[in-house]
């Protein structure tokens, strides 16, 4: 089977993902740096649709104003000659030393007072670009020691960093929405909104809540263990998806930045049907840009970096095609039906029904036939059988 990326499908990848060096905690850099706009130019061409950067992926963190103008008209050349775009734009505040206890929560104010400026900057090329959505990674927001951390006063900082820079946003009508990345750890021992629910626990206490939505990364996800179909459907519950970050994970280990589905392919398989096709009761699909953040294999020269791009795309699209045959073959929609998936879209209490009303019916309780409920199989083993059949592409 071969499956053809085109802008339709709306991948887009950061350009430290192709551009990475291959340098880790253990190794130097295995391939040379690559010229951000030669990678704009080579993603074009395999099919992608948009770019995404943080601000010093394309240009120098220490440059000077006439050199970061010079690379910003060198990216609006290669865009118009492209057509691609710019969904999404993002802030590095991990990896200059300064940022080493962290940026809106570091214990040192003036280290605080820096990283709204150099968001702010980042927030107007991010807008002049027509960007639409701003990621939050809090990579260096944690400790190592609970004796160096006031939580609740970092999080206090946070909530004032992100209402600040909302407001800064909504006064200078910059069309920008923010987007929270969680992630449990890695580089801090331990990193502020460890998982998309606290995320979303924490949105819920800003200013500008309207605003602000997750941008959960499929192994980050994992890295806590949860089920990254699950932290996905709980955040388009909340309509809080703005964003994603899809790459593969193997468990509970290092943020492995795997190509999407080279790690665990069963839940990429469920994540692109949740994503394509929305829930089996009538629940949304997703509409956003489809962003990928792996890294290419630390093995591989140029050739292999654009072999994992295309990967990518190649993986999600052919996983797409499964969903899609999973969700339209009879036989899983009668198990489905079967499974009762279906009744769960219905509500529990009939329409206008109140406690009185309820206590009342004693079908609910007194005349529920226990034994019966008991004793039926549901048929899930059956449903998940023709998944994995689906998925495999043996059906
Ligand atoms: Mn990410």
């Amino acid at each position: 089977m071969t499956a053809i990326p085109t802008r339709d499908d709306q991948f887009s990848f950061g350009l430290w993902t192709v551009g990475w060096q291959a340098r880790d905690p253990f190794g130097d850099a295995t391939r040379k740096p690559m010229d951000p706009i030669h990678a704009v130019y080579k993603l074009a061409e395999l099919g992608a649709w948009g770019v995404t950067f943080h601000d010093d992926d394309l240009i120098n963190f220490e440059s000077t104003p006439a050199e970061r103008e010079t690379m910003v008209a060198k990216l609006k050349t290669a865009l118009a000659d492209t057509g691609l775009v710019v969904p999404m734009v993002t802030t590095n505040l991990f990896t200059h030393p300064v940022f080493k206890d962290g940026a809106f929560t570091s214990n040192d104010r003036g280290v605080r007072r820096f990283a709204l400026r150099k968001v702010m900057r980042n927030l107007d090329l991010a807008a002049e670009l027509g960007a639409k959505t701003y990621v939050f990674w809090g990579g260096r927001e944690g400790s190592e020691t609970d004796a160096a951390k006031d939580v609740r006063a970092a999080l206090d900082r946070y909530r004032e960093g992100i209402d600040f820079l909302a407001q800064y946003v909504i006064d200078n009508k910059l069309g920008l929405r923010f987007a929270l990345e969680p992630k449990p750890n890695e580089p801090r021992g331990d990193i502020l909104l460890p998982t998309v629910g606290s995320a979303l626990a924490f949105i819920s206490t800003l200013e500008h809540a309207e605003m602000v939505g997750v941008n959960p990364e499929v192994g980050h996800e994992q890295m806590a263990g949860m089920n990254f179909v699950h932290s996905i459907s709980q955040a388009l519950w909340h309509n809080k998806l703005f964003h994603i970050d899809l790459n593969g994970q193997h468990g509970a280990k290092f943020d492995q930045d795997l190509i999407f589905g080279h790690g665990d392919l069963l839940s990429a398989f469920f994540l692109v049907d949740l994503l394509e096709n929305g829930g089996p009761n009538g629940a949304p699909a997703y509409t956003g840009p489809r962003h990928f953040d792996y890294k290419p294999l630390r093995t591989e020269m140029e050739d292999g970096v654009w072999e994992s791009a295309k990967a990518n795309m190649v993986t999600y699209l052919i996983l797409k095609e499964r969903a899609k045959s999973f969700r339209a073959d009879p036989e899983v929609q009668e198990a489905l039906t079967e499974s009762m998936v279906y009744a769960l879209g219905e509500s529990t209490l009939d329409p206008d029904e109140g406690w009185q009303e309820f206590l009342n019916d004693k079908s609910a309780y007194e005349d529920f036939d226990l034994k019966k409920a008991a004793s039926i199989s549901y048929g899930f083993v059956r449903l998940s059988q023709l998944a994995i059949e689906h998925a495999l592409g043996a059906r």
